[in-house]
């Protein structure tokens, strides 16, 4: 973390990106490829609880969390503590060839804090794509069923299987297939955008995924729903009120596995610890990463223990899954929202974010739509009664406020999504000072 307080608010002393981070930027061009692209182009050399710092000392308000990763703030000193110590014992053993307790901690706090009190098991990975890849085979080898139902909109990673399970086309599947099989594709009851009105997406999207399983496929070939209970990569989109309830009963009534993909909801954001919890929806295995590991790399599958435990032993590893460190990180994240009332801060954040954006959209009238949940809120930009999708306008108020000391990110299938993800500990004072940016960039539209 950075010592200078100075560091903490925005503050831009060159222009943006400054010499340093261009000379960077011209070596990057020789090394790395052009197809792994990055959102800002100034590289950062420190960083702590909602700020960043670049390396020609300019300082931004962080409102994107590195994609919802540092919730409990970058550096958190619970994760640094934790992870600085177990740096100095061992780094590394394989928990395939010998285990440590780190692993089995961050196994049953998972086991706790997952929605449902039956009886459950954790496994760990690495990224939450690997975590997704993870909970198809534990989904296939326990219902001995080949099929996957995703959903419009949704992201599940840039693996073969989790590339083909998501489901936008441009940047991640463009030129990449053949695709994995056995993976379909259904409507999600996304209310703003649903045709007859979003009081009926619920019924009429649950119609269409009956009829696209009982008519392409056939209940009985089905291994797994698998949802995120909060879009994020398309777009912030929460499901229509009741959609994911009847899913999960149909589910349960046909022996299909509910699987949550919780890896950008999860671990906090939302004000509970999972979105599941809000939708009601106690899912068969959930999926969790980006949080859990406070800033490490760490993923989680966590569900029933019947269907955990019936994969054969040696069935299921890899190399680097639940490194130490990482697993100490992550006992660390986990401490820091239970001890440091973090959740309540998500909903309070979510509070401030949707009024002061509420207070924006009365004059700003290219915002369509406000949605999400705690510290994950989106708003929509659109323009004319047939809600065009405004890309450019969302690249302009990011452009903005980048340029005012503040980093948002943009979602949504047609990237006309604003996505506020601040770290739960950012302070009221920092938040809405962003959030002051934020309207004079709307205004500067
Ligand atoms: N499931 C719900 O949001 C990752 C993607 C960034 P990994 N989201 C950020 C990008 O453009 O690649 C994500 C997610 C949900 C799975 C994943 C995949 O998680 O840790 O990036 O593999």
């Amino acid at each position: 973390m950075s010592e200078s307080g100075q560091s903490q608010h925005r503050r831009l002393v060159t222009e943006v990106p400054g010499p340093l981070s261009r000379e960077l930027a011209a070596r990057r061009a020789l090394a790395l490829p052009a197809g792994l692209s990055s959102a800002f182009p100034m590289y950062i050399a420190d960083a702590g609880p909602g700020y960043v710092v670049d390396v020609d000392g300019n300082s931004f308000l962080d409102l994107g969390s590195g994609i919802a990763v540092t919730g409990v703030g970058n550096s958190a000193p619970r994760v640094v503590a934790r992870a600085g110590e177990q740096l100095t014992r061992f780094t590394h053993t394989c928990f395939m060839v010998n285990p440590y307790e780190g692993y089995l901690e961050v196994c049953e706090h998972l086991n706790r804090l997952t929605p449902g009190d039956h009886e459950k098991r954790t496994a760990l990975f690495n990224s939450g794509a690997e975590a997704v890849e993870n909970a198809v085979k534990y989904a296939r080898s326990a219902t001995g069923r080949p099929a996957v139902i995703v959903f419009d909109h949704a992201f599940h990673g840039r693996t073969l299987m989790t590339m083909t399970m998501t489901a936008a086309a441009a940047p991640y599947k463009r030129t990449f297939g053949p695709f994995a099989p056995e993976v379909y594709r259904v409507p999600m009851a996304y209310p703003y955008r649903w045709p007859s009105g979003p009081e009926n997406a619920a019924r009429e999207a649950f119609e269409q995924f009956q009829m696209v399983v009982e008519r392409q496929i056939g209940p009985a070939s089905v291994a797994a729903v698998i949802v995120e209970p909060i879009q994020g990569e398309g777009g912030f989109i929460v499901p229509a009120p009741g959609f994911l309830r009847q899913i999960a009963d149909y589910c349960a009534e046909h022996g299909i596995l509910l699987i949550a993909d919780e890896v950008q909801s999860g671990i906090g954001r939302t004000g509970d610890w999972f979105a599941s919890e809000f939708e009601q929806i106690v899912p068969d295995l959930m999926t969790t990463a980006k949080g859990l590991g406070g800033g490490l790399p760490l993923a989680g599958v966590t569900g029933r223990a019947e269907i955990m435990d019936s994969v054969h032993p040696g069935g299921i590893g890899g190399t680097y899954s639940g490194n130490p460190v990482a697993c100490a990180a992550a006992l660390g994240a986990i401490e820091s929202i239970e001890h440091d009332g973090l959740l309540a801060r998500a909903r309070r954040i979510g509070e401030i974010m949707t009024a002061e954006l509420g207070e924006i959209a009365a004059t700003a009238e290219i915002i369509g739509e406000i949605r999400g949940r705690g510290a994950m809120i989106g708003a929509e930009l659109v323009t004319g009664a047939d809600k065009t999708p405004s890309p450019d306008a969302v690249a302009a108020v990011i452009r903005y406020a980048r340029d005012h000391g503040v980093l948002l990110l943009s979602a949504g299938t047609y990237g006309n999504v604003l996505r506020l993800l601040p770290p739960m500990v950012v302070s009221d004072e920092l938040l809405f000072d962003a959030m002051g940016v934020l309207r004079a960039a709307f205004d500067a539209l």
